[in-house]
């Protein structure tokens, strides 16, 4: 049974990816780091099944104890400060969490076992102020934030691992994707769950920041299994993870607001708060080596997952549960 530690395992993406490796015949172990309140809501449902251990993307310490112990077959590097955001106020975290928390790892992968396989989670944030349309694995980078940069940093450490050490080392570069588990501060999530609030009487108003940028929309469940696609493959190699479409805010307005009956119009407040410093105005990805080397392709269409996330949102409310 090979075994597979995943660093962010309580995030979206995580709790998809120890579904998804569960049904593989693996050993999971997740990394978590210490909180106050637990928020093991996503993988409450797999808890029995998986094994978390303490540790932070911070502590090198951690990260070299959790590896002698556990000794994984693989590795999924999905921890960091994913809020672009979030990453304007708090650089200096962004950039220890998300850039060199990807160093800390791999270091201490090369410590204790190089044949560990490793997998990254890079982002097409780091394409920023796009070089060409729509974006490939070789289009140039150029970041529009303190998270875009590290994640630059990340997705640069990891080839250079890989180049260094000869260590099985990926770059798994993707595209936003979402899923009723997506975090509420995130755009999609935040219209799907004022969808419902407003469907059912519990709010009358949405404020939003930029409705005119474009983003390649995906479905997590779909995103997980090529990162594991990815560390199966004899030889490394950076891949980018897409749909080949770009819908605009406005577009997800409309299909969501529309799912449920509404005209957004009537509720959509554009408020200067959530507008930022420097913005990502169009993002869309060509998929097509994945498609050609993975067999990866995905399964879910945009329409599919925005009336995915409001029916959820609906059901969650409806049933008085905690959103994920
Ligand atoms: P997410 O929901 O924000 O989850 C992030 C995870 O990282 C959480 O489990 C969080 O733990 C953990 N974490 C944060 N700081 C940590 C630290 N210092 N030490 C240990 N764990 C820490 O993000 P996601 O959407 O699942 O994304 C997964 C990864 O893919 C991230 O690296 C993200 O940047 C990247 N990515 C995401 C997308 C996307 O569209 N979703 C696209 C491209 C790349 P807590 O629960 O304790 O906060
Ligand atoms: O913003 C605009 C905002 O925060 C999308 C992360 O997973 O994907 C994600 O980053 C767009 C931006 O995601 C609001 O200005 C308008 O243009 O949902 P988002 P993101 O910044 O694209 C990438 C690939 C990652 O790697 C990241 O980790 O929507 N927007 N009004 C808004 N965005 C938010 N959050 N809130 C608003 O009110």
């Amino acid at each position: 049974m090979p075994t597979a530690l995943i660093t962010g395992i309580t995030g979206q993406d995580g709790s998809y990816l120890a579904e998804f490796l569960l049904t593989q015949g693996y050993k999971v172990v997740g990394m978590v780091r210490r909180t106050s309140t637990v928020n093991f809501h996503r993988i409450t449902h797999i808890q029995d099944k998986i094994s978390l251990v303490s540790g932070d993307m911070l502590d090198q310490i951690s990260l070299l104890n959790i590896l002698e112990e556990h000794r994984p077959d693989e590795v999924y590097n999905l921890a960091a400060q994913s809020f672009v955001q979030t990453s304007w106020p708090q650089p200096v975290f962004t950039g220890e969490a998300t850039a060199l928390g990807v160093t800390r790892i791999l270091d201490a992968i090369r410590l204790v076992d190089p044949t560990i396989r490793f997998y990254q989670a890079s982002s097409s944030e780091m394409f920023g102020k796009v070089k060409e349309v729509p974006q490939r694995e070789v289009t140039p980078f150029y970041p529009r934030s303190p998270y875009g940069v590290a994640k630059v940093y990340g997705h640069w450490i990891t080839v250079n691992y890989r180049e260094s050490y000869n260590m099985h080392c990926t770059s798994g570069i993707l595209f936003n994707h979402e899923s009723p588990r997506r975090g509420l501060e995130f755009v999609t999530r935040k219209i799907t769950h004022e969808v419902a609030r407003i469907k059912l009487g519990l709010s009358n108003e949405l404020r939003l920041g930029n409705l005119d940028s474009r983003r390649d929309w995906g479905f997590a469940g779909d995103y997980v299994k090529a990162m594991w696609l990815m560390l199966q493959r004899g030889t490394p190699e950076d891949y980018v993870i897409a749909t080949g479409e770009t819908y605009s805010v406005n577009d997800f307005l409309n299909e969501a607001f529309g799912h449920a009956g509404l005209d957004w119009h009537d509720y959509v407040v554009q408020d200067q708060r959530f507008m930022r410093p420097a913005e990502v105005d169009l993002l869309v990805g060509d998929p097509s080596k994945a498609g050609a080397d993975l067999g990866w392709e995905p399964t879910v269409t945009f329409k599919e997952l925005v009336q995915m996330m409001v029916d959820a949102d609906i059901e969650m409310l409806q049933n008085g549960q905690i959103p994920m």
